[in-house]
């Protein structure tokens, strides 16, 4: 299953107590105080990870506790400390404050890590109090409780060119084909019900993740379908690539699925229209289909550098698409 979200609990570890003791020697009578320190309580850090996909590890186990620090021994011996626990996070994760929905940190560089919740502090073993006036101390301080975090975590997917479209225009057959990869395709709306992410060879060998999300509708906005939720995973994409169906089989228009497809983007977030896009008619193998083609380049002010004829099922235009798309994402990253 695909997880995006996870509300979890941090704990870290409390710090160990001090400890009250005295030296017992042969020969030295009243030896004075040796309570060691508590040890520090374990904390917990939080780690980007880019070979993590989702979410998935955080679903079974929603509280995590970092170990606490042991107490103080005789002899002055130091209580061991908690060992930190480090929590990896796939890459793209926001973490946010569960009862305020404030951001605490978004992971977007590989490898970026953070204190989340601080271990407490060890508490002062007897030794710590001696002092000239006062030779033989009992007093002692307990370890601090450790910090407790509820943390919301959301994965926001960073592909780099996001594909759009209604449900059955053949955006998974398009990934399959491209990134070489078996993605469930069926002849009915939603068959695609999580996103998937799938890295794709260029034609110089460097590789770009598309990211092929569920079906779109005409007010999805309002919940239709399955909703627009799943457009925070093309939010970070610089190229959409919208997935139109020409074939007029089920009496699609692929002018009127633009213009809706464009309408609930918007809806969503308006800045999704600013990104730079590409369109590709699909399904140019079925008989019929060039008069939608052609209305379309009639209405769309024709222009070879943003309009696609593909058939993903018979890999037609499928390079010209892979080479346009690498000239806009060059263009966007530059
Ligand atoms: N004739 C033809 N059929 C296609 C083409 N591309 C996809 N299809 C068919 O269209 C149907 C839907 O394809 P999918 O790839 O599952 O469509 P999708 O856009 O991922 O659909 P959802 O996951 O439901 O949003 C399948 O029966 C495909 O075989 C094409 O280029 N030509
Ligand atoms: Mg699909």
């Amino acid at each position: 299953m695909f997880t995006d979200t996870a509300t979890i609990t941090l704990s870290a570890g409390k710090g160990g107590d001090g400890t009250v003791a005295w030296r017992r020697e042969k020969y030295i009578p009243k030896g004075g105080p040796a309570g060691g320190n508590g040890g520090r309580g374990g904390s917990i850090y939080l780690k980007a990870d880019k070979e993590l996909l989702s979410l998935e590890a955080f679903r079974h186990q929603r509280h995590m506790r970092a170990p606490h620090g042991k107490p103080g021994g005789g002899n002055d011996r130091q209580g061991q400390s908690g060992k930190d626990l480090i929590l990896k996070v796939p890459f793209g994760t926001l973490a946010k404050d569960a009862a305020t929905a404030e951001i605490l940190f978004d992971f977007t560089e590989e490898g970026e890590e953070l204190l989340f919740c601080k271990g407490g502090r060890g508490g002062k073993g007897n030794t710590f109090f001696k002092s000239a006036t006062h030779q033989a101390p009992i007093k002692h301080t307990r370890g601090e409780e450790g910090e407790t975090k509820r943390i919301e975590l959301e994965l926001k997917l960073i592909a780099d060119v996001g594909l759009v479209g209604f449900p059955n225009a053949g955006k998974s057959t398009l990934l399959s084909r491209i990134a070489k990869v078996n993605l469930k395709i069926a002849p009915y709306p939603f068959t695609t019900l999580t996103p998937n992410v799938a890295s794709v060879e260029m034609e110089d060998f460097s590789r770009l993740l598309f990211a092929d999300i569920p079906g779109i509708l005409e007010k999805a906005h309002e919940n239709r379908g399955l909703g627009l939720s799943f457009l925070r995973h093309i939010e970070r994409t610089s190229l959409l690539v919208y997935v139109l169906d020409v074939s007029g089989v089920e009496g699609r228009d692929p002018l009127e699925d633009f213009s809706v497809l464009q309408n609930e983007l918007s809806a969503y977030n308006k800045e999704l229209l600013q990104k730079p896009f590409l369109i590709a008619l699909n399904k140019i193998d079925v008989e019929g289909s060039k008069e939608r083609i052609d209305a379309f380049r009639l209405n769309y002010p024709h222009d070879e550098e943003t309009l696609f004829e593909i058939s993903a099922l018979a890999a037609r235009g499928i390079s010209s698409l892979l080479a346009g798309v690498q000239r806009r994402t060059q263009r966007c990253f530059s």
